[in-house]
């Protein structure tokens, strides 16, 4: 055994892909590794709260609510907690600039690191179409881009309306055993391409459930990861640096479950 992990405290923590009201999400984890660690500001990526599921089957289990209050109590000592909603979440998105419990709701924000590096943050399902139809696009070029992610918006609205599930491209992609392999490199260059786009140095995102820090032809690609499988943060040290902190134990102890092997209702969750 070794001794109990030290308190942490950070300029920014992102997090992403909770799923809270899913049966896959490790609230035990994330409760432990929010006991840890503090920052100034946290940000809450996406699919933090999964809509569909509890849509569909109401579970709610005290976990979920102990991640929910252990947050707002964090915002009442001062720390700033923005939330971009994500596709699960997506319910939240009627509501930009609305504050609840101390708690921003924000579709996507320009992150200004303490070194004074710019990041686009956002949960990144607006891709999708994107991805799909990678080649097409690259082929009619940049109109066809710009509208392919508005009729996506447009489409999500409207199912939104018609109280039908978002169409989830990554479960597709990963049906589609060979593309899929290609999948996430592509999403990575599409959201790479958007930062770029909007003329900052990094992008910030979530959705995919792949935890990762990588620079993509110049521009820094850092990606949350979830709390369904690798359980996954971003921490902006005070000098503007990033560190992936992956969290799968409680307080001291090794893993306490190896996540090889996805617990009940995990299928769902694959579709990011
Ligand atoms: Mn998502």
């Amino acid at each position: 055994m070794t001794a109990a992990p030290e308190n942490r405290h950070f300029r920014t923590l992102f997090l992403s892909d909770i799923h809270l009201g899913s049966k896959a999400a490790r609230t035990d984890f994330l409760l432990d590794f929010l006991r840890y660690h503090d920052a100034d500001t946290i940000v809450l990526v996406g699919d933090v709260v999964d809509g569909w599921r509890l849509k569909r089957n109401w579970y709610w289990p005290q976990g979920c609510n102990d991640v929910v209050q252990k947050l707002l109590r964090k915002a009442r000592k001062g720390t700033r907690i923005i939330y971009i909603p994500g596709n699960h979440d997506e319910f939240l998105r009627s509501f930009p600039g609305v504050h609840f419990g101390g708690i921003e709701v924000a579709e996507r924000i320009i992150h200004e690191a303490a070194d004074g590096k710019r990041y686009l943050v956002l949960h990144g399902d607006e891709f999708d179409v994107v991805v799909r139809n990678i080649r097409l696009l690259a082929y009619l070029g940049d109109w066809a881009y710009d509208a392919a992610i508005a009729i996506n918006v447009v489409l999500a609205a409207i199912r939104r309306k018609l109280h039908l599930p978002y169409w989830s491209f990554s479960a597709w992609a990963k049906l589609q055993v060979k593309q899929a392999v290609n999948f996430i490199g592509e999403f990575q260059n599409v959201v790479a391409e958007e930062a770029r786009r909007n003329q900052v140095d990094g992008v910030i995102c979530g959705h995919i459930h792949h935890a990762t820090m990588e620079d993509i032809q110049g521009i820094r690609y850092i990606n949350t990861g979830d709390w369904v499988e690798s359980c996954t943060a971003i921490a902006e040290h005070m000098d503007g640096s990033f560190e992936l902190i992956s969290w799968q134990k409680i307080g001291a102890t090794a893993d306490v479950m190896p996540l090889l092997r996805a617990p009940d209702g995990a299928e769902d969750m694959r579709a990011a």
